[in-house]
């Protein structure tokens, strides 16, 4: 069943590394067979530190005022981010993850186990990013979630104008009530550590930091101890009436619904992914992903809509 995942093409372009690559990097080391006269270049402890500090801080002024934050870097808030990087280069895109590991639920297929199933046509999706799939008629598998997940971070992570903020967490929403309209609008992200975050009932006066932008894009997966985050806001602040709450499992009712469902739920919010079901009442689809990449293109298209107004 795994046979084609190992196809000539899948060598021929480099998807899977070949013998000749492995040789040229230690050629270019100089350490074949010979690692006795092998040193790094010299450095200083505070040379580390700065270079890792100053980029941070630089980060930190460049995106506090972003052009798109994307809350949750799960597997719909990453498709979603490598659509709008590669299409609009322009954007600065500040991704903002509660966990330390960026990818959500998308590590593992399903229980514990590694293959992740995509139901046609998400295979377009993997087709764009290069992740190698077997085909088994209307749904494809990928030999390890794990793949999926570290192909896309590392083509999303790659992007000049992407920041990812980890072990960060999205702690409130920024919003602003538009003078003339009156209408309101989520206007940015109110940040924290995430081990800030954990310790407001034992710490007090731990200020959050800011990020302005006029496009929020949740993806906070279903409720949890961080999920559903936005949408769960946006009721408690009166802004919405009620949420709907996740439903069941259904897999063939739920991947239809998240995808149609994705857009903007609120002025300068629009709501991808697991979030949606909390937000619409929708049903869960458990261990198949095509819904959350897909979901992923369509916020960016919507986010995109935003911009283009
Ligand atoms: O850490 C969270 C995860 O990586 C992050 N997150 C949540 N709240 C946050 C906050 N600030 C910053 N306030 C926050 N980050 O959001 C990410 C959500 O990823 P996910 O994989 O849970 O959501 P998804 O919608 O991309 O994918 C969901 C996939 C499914 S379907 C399903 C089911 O049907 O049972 N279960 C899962 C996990």
């Amino acid at each position: 069943l795994t046979t084609s995942y190992a196809n000539k093409s899948n060598y021929d372009s480099g998807v899977i590394p070949n013998k000749e690559m492995v040789t040229r990097l230690n050629q270019s080391l100089s350490t074949t067979n010979n690692w006795d006269g092998f040193k790094f270049a010299p450095i200083r402890e505070s040379t580390v530190s700065r270079a890792m500090t100053r980029r941070y801080f630089n980060d930190l002024d460049k995106y506090a005022e972003s052009d798109i934050v994307i809350v949750g870097a799960g597997s719909c808030g990453l498709s979603a981010a490598y659509v709008l990087a590669a299409s609009r280069p322009d954007l600065k895109i500040a991704i903002i993850e509660g966990g330390v590991a960026p990818g959500g639920g998308a590590w593992l297929g399903g229980q514990l186990f590694s293959a992740m199933i995509m139901r046609k046509p998400a295979e377009k999706f993997l087709e764009a990013i290069g992740v190698p799939y077997d085909d088994e008629g209307d749904y494809v598998v990928v030999k390890h979630a794990a793949l999926f997940t570290s192909t896309l971070l590392s083509k999303v992570l790659a992007f000049p104008n992407v920041k990812l903020f980890n072990a960060t967490t999205v702690e409130d929403l920024i919003t602003r009530t538009d003078p003339e309209t009156k209408e309101l609008r989520v206007a940015g992200v109110v940040t924290n550590w995430t081990l800030v975050s954990l310790h407001h009932d034992d710490q007090s006066c731990m200020d959050p930091n800011t990020i302005n932008a006029p496009v929020v894009l949740s993806t906070t997966g279903h409720d949890g101890p961080f999920g559903a985050f936005s949408v769960k806001r946006l009721l408690s602040m009166g802004a919405i009436e009620k949420l709907g709450g996740m439903r069941g499992l259904d897999m063939q009712l739920a991947e239809d619904a998240i995808v149609k469902q994705t857009r903007e739920i609120f002025p300068g919010m629009v709501v991808g992914g697991m979030e949606l079901s909390e937000m619409d009442g929708a049903n869960r689809m458990g261990p198949t992903f095509g819904a959350m990449a897909l979901s992923g293109v369509k916020a960016a298209e919507s986010v995109l809509e935003i911009f283009d107004l």
